[in-house]
């Protein structure tokens, strides 16, 4: 009889979050650690490695940390090869790192949209590169895009971000076409307003102690009526990094407490 349970085990499994300090990334690194992976994650400098190392030992578990920017191409290279050395071959890549710039479009600079594509859309083609010719070799590999609400949505300020997101969902899809045949499977999670570093300014109490318009916005968007906490990430991570999920290649799991379901509150 096929054990369900035992489908989700990632015992033995390399994975590699990228831009995992903390965040949606640690999150999910925990995630999969718990199910029996062991993590591998980069950051910029070596002062957030250092604290995200701590992070996860405060967590129980025994990370290995690169310094690596995920948007050099050789930097990310010798990054996997390094890992492969001194870890194991990477049977897990999660496409985590990102940014985003919150500039009406007729004000950004074309630098400032460039700098936004080359980490949130070139950088994923950049570490996926550099992992599948391994999981070919081995036989099997699991790529998960951390896409958004913006793969699918726009809204102001947001254009650089949302073509990247756009197009990363679109990465996913082609990434899955092309690697199936190899028992590649590439898969997004779409995570709606999830409270991180990142969305800090979208949720800043005002001087008067209201919460933050855009705050109450997302409240009366959301299903849930609530935003979502970074480990709520974690259970669908865990799935598309597993044997559980073999069969679904190029899907786009949105995580969103419902947003994309939902017209909004009425007012
Ligand atoms: P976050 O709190 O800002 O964390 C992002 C992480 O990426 C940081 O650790 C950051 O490192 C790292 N990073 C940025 N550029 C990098 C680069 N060039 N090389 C290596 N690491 C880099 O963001 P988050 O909210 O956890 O978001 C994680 C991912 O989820 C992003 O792709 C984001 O777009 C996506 N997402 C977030 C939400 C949300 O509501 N929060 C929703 C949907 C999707 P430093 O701190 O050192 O810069
Ligand atoms: C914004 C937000 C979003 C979220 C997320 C939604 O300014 O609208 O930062 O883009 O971070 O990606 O899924």
């Amino acid at each position: 009889m096929n054990n369900y349970a035992q489908n989700f085990d990632l015992t033995g499994k390399v994975a590699l979050v990228t831009g995992a300090s903390y965040g949606i990334g640690f999150s999910i690194a925990k995630a999969l650690s718990a199910a029996g992976a062991t993590i591998c994650f980069n950051d910029l400098k070596q002062e957030f490695v250092d604290k995200g190392l701590a992070n996860y030992e405060a967590e129980g578990i025994k990370a290995h940390g690169y310094v690596c920017n995920v948007c050099d191409e050789e930097g990310v290279q010798a990054m996997v090869k390094k890992i492969e050395e001194e870890v194991g071959v990477i049977d897990i890549l999660v496409n985590n790192a990102g940014i985003i710039k919150r500039i009406p479009m007729h004000e950004m600079a074309a630098a400032d949209f460039r700098m936004v594509i080359d980490v949130d859309l070139n950088a994923p083609f950049i570490c996926s590169k550099a992992v599948i010719p391994s999981m070919i070799k081995k036989g099997h590999g699991k790529i998960i895009n951390i896409c958004s609400m913006m793969s699918e949505f726009g809204r102001e300020t947001v254009s650089a971000y949302a073509a990247a997101k756009g197009g990363l969902k679109m990465l996913t899809r082609n990434i899955a076409s092309e690697y199936g045949k190899y028992n590649i499977q590439c898969n997004g999670i779409g995570p709606g307003y999830i409270a991180t570093p990142q969305t800090a300014p979208l949720r800043e109490i005002q001087p008067d102690g209201e919460r933050h318009p855009f705050d109450k916005f997302i409240i009366g968007r959301t299903p849930a009526e609530r935003w979502g906490e970074a480990d709520d990430l974690g259970g669908p991570a865990v799935f598309l990094s597993s044997d559980a999920s073999n069969f679904v290649n190029g899907h786009i799991l949105y995580v969103d407490g419902g947003i994309a379901a939902y017209i909004g509150k009425q007012p």
